[in-house]
């Protein structure tokens, strides 16, 4: 078992080795391109050993920039031709800088929140502040890109439009649509299943959906309205909404420190949270759930996007508490919070987001908790991530009851996670809450 000096010095091996300069790869084979929320969180990992460097990762994404303000998931690198899809799919994205090459989606909007972090990481004020101050307006659009574009019926909560834009792809959440038999009309490939096992990866049916749905998307111009009214996909995340939310309140502590307005104000934060309760909340199961617009109704699939309210500081410490209490009950015999609980008829231990542990989810609750007050639970769950990856490696993903490293290996955002989680150990609050 190895130190947390030793787990350090691997965890750093890891980011150095997929580091290409301008961005770090999510992992050396399988993800070569630039993808929006690992290289957030990758640069919370980097501003624990090079500031500077978390600081371009941050730069890179931001380049990526639509002009509606949107952070597309995927920037794609142009040296690189053998990954699929690759942006001959998302024809005519409407960048900021012409010869950028991005996808037509999004993914869970953690920049805002590795921005504040990483600037909380810089001990001379003068530059965090020059850093907030340039990066500011970029961010402002990226934040206020969901609601002015992503939004629909007078509800708030915002409309995913792909499983890829969730970050969590084959969750169970979204069967109800791949379910369905759609396919797009010409031939994909994928590499995928050449670099991990199939049975590891979504299934073909799921390639099916997601590739239908590159073409809708394409067709609609990624346009919300037009992709709406044709397509059998569209929810309310709960993952991706929590996220959200604390983005907009992080990127409000940015503007409080540049002495600004908040970008979004405190009655449409009430609005939001409101809507996120009334609509995701699942009295009965004491777990947020996701919605699908087009059945009208929650998708009755509990996996650990559900505790995403504690992340968010959507639920206060009490019934965040009770949450995590009664998820880890469920999950009983699993390692550390499993991506799926096991008595979900749908929970495979090993195949991607269907059941195995990952470390950026267990790192958002172990934050939630810790900001809701409940230090002695997030260090808990802390502990044990840094147990798993001290046994396991820098995995992508492992076994949901052996801890088995699975996916890719020297993975970035766990490396970074794992960084983050060494060297900024869970704060004892005085007093409590947010
Ligand atoms: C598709 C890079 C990304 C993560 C996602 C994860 C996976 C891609 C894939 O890898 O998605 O975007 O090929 O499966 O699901 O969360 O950002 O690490």
């Amino acid at each position: 078992m190895r130190t947390d000096q030793e787990l350090a010095v691997q965890a750093e091996r890891v980011l150095r080795g997929n580091d290409l300069g301008e961005y770090t790869k999510p992992s050396p084979h399988l993800y070569p391109h630039q993808w929006n929320w690992d290289s957030a969180f990758i640069a919370i990992g980097w501003a624990h050993i090079d500031w500077s460097r978390a600081v371009r990762e941050v730069d890179a994404l931001l380049a990526a920039q639509w002009t509606n303000g949107m952070l597309p998931h995927i920037r794609y690198n142009p040296q690189v031709t053998d990954y699929a899809p690759g942006p001959e799919w998302w024809p005519d994205v409407p960048v900021r800088r012409p010869a950028e090459r991005t996808s037509g989606i999004s993914q869970p909007p953690v920049l805002p929140t590795a921005v504040y972090q990483v600037g909380l990481l810089q001990p001379d004020a003068a530059r965090r502040h020059a850093w907030w101050e340039r990066t500011f307006d970029a961010l402002r659009e990226a934040v206020l890109f969901y609601p002015r574009h992503r939004t629909t019926g007078g509800s708030p909560l915002i409309v995913l439009v792909h499983p890829w834009e969730s970050g969590l792809d084959n969750s169970p959440r979204w069967d109800f649509a791949t379910g369905l038999g759609y396919r797009p009309s010409r031939p994909y490939r994928r590499v995928d299943t050449s670099i991990v096992g199939a049975a590891l990866r979504p299934t073909e049916r799921d390639y099916d959906l997601y590739m239908y749905l590159v073409e809708l998307l394409a067709a609609g111009r990624y346009e919300l309205p037009p992709v709406l009214a044709r397509t059998p996909f569209a929810v309310y995340d709960a993952l991706f909404n929590a996220v959200w939310y604390h983005a907009a309140i992080d990127l409000n502590h940015i503007a409080a420190e540049l002495g600004k307005p908040p970008v979004v104000e405190e009655a449409a934060l009430r609005a939001f949270r409101d809507a996120y309760l009334q609509t995701l909340w699942d009295a009965p199961g004491q777990i947020v759930r996701d919605y699908d617009l087009r059945g009208q109704k929650q998708i009755p699939v509990d996996t650990v996007a559900g505790l995403a309210a504690i992340y968010g500081g959507l639920a206060d410490a009490a019934p965040a508490g009770a949450m995590l209490t009664r998820y880890r009950a469920r999950s009983a015999g699993c390692i550390l919070l499993p991506s799926v609980p096991p008595d979900q008829p749908e929970f495979e231990a090993d195949r991607y987001w269907r059941g195995p542990v990952w470390v950026n989810i267990n790192w958002l609750v172990v934050r939630g908790l810790e900001e809701l007050g409940l230090a002695a639970e997030a260090a808990v769950l802390a502990e044990e991530t840094l147990d798993l990856v001290r046994r396991a490696g820098c995995f992508e993903y492992f076994h949901a009851y052996t801890g088995e490293g699975l996916g890719g290996a020297d993975f970035s955002w766990t490396a970074a996670l794992v960084l983050d989680l060494l060297r900024r150990p869970i704060h004892q609050p005085s007093s409590g809450g947010r």
